[in-house]
Formats: structure tokens, sequence, C-alpha cells
């Protein structure tokens, strides 16, 4: 009972939001081809290519500035509401990290800082308690340990993909440093990706290393690497698929036919890098970005004209169904995401997480602005 009830709170501060998502996913059914917003007056990005005078910091490349259609292509038939319109924007070039943010990285900057992620603090009901609804009683103490969210693969077929705790557990003692639960570690996991930080531990990282994380409008740009018109950054054939991402191929959550070569995370490069260079855009795990998650941000920008220079995302936070939910845009997929499903290793998918988040496919990587380069 105990355990139900803190799987159903920890499922409603984070996970709510995928339920939604799917939800939408649903009404979706009949597909309505929505044109793009286009402005009238042509807009340009003020950076596009790389100064001479700078020198792409180490495990960094160039990503052009351009003008293009952020969100859904057209014929993408995958793609959910919040996807659509695409809208118009021009954004300016910046650099990016090659891959992921790895376990070897987030390790120094531990070492360095003594920094403690989310998972691994105390949990505090009273902060805990604004993110559920009024009135749910305060689990167990034994229950409100250090910890987070793990997938453990079904036993038998799924009838219901839309009820996520059947794959997502909560697991006393999963953080960085074991992401799969006490049991697992990260040892000989260097190059692999940094999973179980949430939205807070990857700003402090950031703030540490001098950087910043992408907006979802820079993520898509720089994703794209100049394809600017294909569901997936390498075109528009989902056969190809295998080896540009690792993402879960077979029968959802139950059979891994693990074609790509993975179940769960791959090491960092092991995947063709998309034309810029950068490496699991598509699938190994899900990357934070800096914009709020709202599930009306492209209806709204393409209705109200909004700023489409450099665009930072909605101004506060929206997600359909759950008032409670304060979340980040995480970009890619992940070893997760299945064609089956929600096929999220397309350019333009997305998922909300809250900022206090941390989940077993959830990672993140960096970038630098011109202006930010010492
Ligand atoms: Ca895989
Ligand atoms: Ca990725």
């Amino acid at each position: 009972m105990k355990l139900n009830l803190i799987k159903k709170i920890m499922f409603v501060a984070t996970l709510l939001l995928m339920l939604v998502s799917c939800k939408e996913e649903e009404k979706t059914v009949e597909k309505v081809i929505e044109k793009p917003k286009v402005l009238a007056q042509k807009l340009t990005p003020v950076v596009v290519n790389q100064p001479e005078n700078t020198t792409a910091p180490e495990g960094m490349v160039w990503v052009s500035g351009a003008t293009f259609l952020q969100g859904a292509v057209p014929q993408d038939q995958m793609a959910m509401d919040h996807e659509k319109p695409a809208i118009e924007v021009a954004v300016d070039g910046f650099f990016m990290d090659v891959t992921e943010v790895t376990n070897a990285q987030f390790a120094k900057f531990v070492k360095e800082t003594g920094y403690m992620t989310t998972s691994e603090r105390k949990i505090d009901w009273e902060e805990m308690k604004k993110q559920v609804p009024e009135g749910t009683p305060k689990p167990h103490d034994s229950i409100l340990q250090p910890g987070s969210l793990t997938f453990k693969k079904t036993k038998s077929s799924v009838a219901n993909l839309y009820d996520f705790s059947q794959w997502w557990k909560w697991t006393i003692g999963a953080s960085w440093q074991h992401p799969n639960g006490p049991e697992s570690s990260i040892k000989g996991k260097d190059m692999y990706p940094v999973v179980q930080v949430s939205f807070e531990d990857a700003m402090a990282y950031c703030e540490w290393a001098g950087k910043r994380l992408p907006t979802e409008a820079e993520w898509e740009l720089a994703a794209r690497a100049g394809n600017y018109s294909t569901t997936y950054f390498w075109g528009d054939d989902a056969n190809l698929l295998k080896e540009q991402a690792n993402t879960w191929e077979g029968e959802f959550p139950v059979a891994n036919t693990k074609v790509d070569g993975f179940e769960l995370r791959a090491p960092v490069k092991t995947y063709a890098a998309n034309a810029y260079g950068l490496y699991d855009m598509a699938g190994n795990v899900w990357e934070w970005t800096s914009d709020w998650y709202n599930t009306n941000y492209y209806k709204d920008a393409a209705g109200q004209n909004q700023v489409r220079q450099n665009p930072k995302g909605a101004g506060t936070p929206y997600t359909e169904n759950n008032p409670y939910a304060k979340e980040k845009i995480i970009k890619g997929g992940s070893f997760l995401c299945s064609a089956s499903y929600c096929a999220s290793y397309r350019v333009s998918a997305k998922m909300g997480s809250s900022t206090d988040s941390s989940l077993e496919h959830t990672g993140f990587r960096t970038v630098t602005s011109v202006d930010m380069l010492k």
C-alpha cells in the first residue's frame, strides 16, 4: 500500500506529463496538417558563421545560425499537438557539446564541487506536497528516502501503454552513480551519458563549466544541422534508424531485439553523428533544454506573433491536464523510444519533465554563445 502511495506521488510529480503526451497522441488520430507559421517580414540571424577570432571550446563544435521552421514538418504523421504548428524562428550560431555529458565529465564536476544531486538528497515532504493534490497523506519515512525512477522491463506484453507505472519504478538508492538502482554501477562506464540528473543538477553543472543549456530552438537547429525539412535529422527514411540512433526495437516494454546493439544506454559516439558532428541528437538519452514546457506554446506564438528571434520558449509552464506541473522541455528521445510508441527521436518531438525529476533515460548537453567565451 505504502509503496503504491509513493509511486503515485512520484508519478504525479514526474510522469503525468508523459501520460498527457500520450493522451494528446490519442486525440490526434485524425491527422490535421497545419500550415507552418511563416512571418511576412523575413527574419535573419545576427550571428551565422563562427567568428574568425574564436576557437571552439574543447569537445564542442559550431552550430551555424539560421532561419528555420521550429516544430513538426508536414509529412510527420507521428507529430503530436504540442509540436504544431511549426513556427519560423531566427537563431544565432553557438557552440555545442559534441556528445551528451558523460559520467566522467559529471564525476569531475562532483569531485571539484562536492555537489549532491537531487536524487541523493533527503526528500522534503513540505516541498513535494506542493506538487501533489491537496490532502495527499504523507508517506511513511521509510519510503521517503533518496531515490529516483528506474526502468524495469515487463515480463509480458502490456495492453495499456498509457500506464507508465508498469515499467517505471521508484527505486530507493538510484542516482547518477547507480542509474538502475543501488546494485547498479557506472564503473567502467566513463563514456556513457550521465543520467538520473534533474534540471537543477544540469544547471549546477553548467554554472561550474561556464556553459548553459540550449533553448529548444537552439537544440532543434543543432539537431537538424542544415537539414530543415525532414522528420529525422538524417532524412525521412525510418529504416535507417538502427545506424543513426540508440532506441527501443521490438515490442515495448517487454522485448528488445537490440538490432542497434544496445538495450539500455550506449556509450556516446556509438552511432552516426549528424552533419555538424553532433552525436546522439536522436535517442540514447533525453536532453534537458532551458525552455518551459507549455503545451500551447506554438499555438500561442503563431497566434500572437511573439518574438521569433532567438526565442526562449514559453514565458510560463503549462501542462494540459496537470495544473501542478512546472516542467522544462527535454529533447531527442532515448533508448526507450520505439516506433510503435512516441517515436521521440524525431527532431520536433519533445516531452516535459519537472525541474526536480531525475530519470534513468534523461541527461543533457551544454552550449556556449560567442559572448560567453572567456
Ligand atoms: Ca537500443
Ligand atoms: Ca540524446
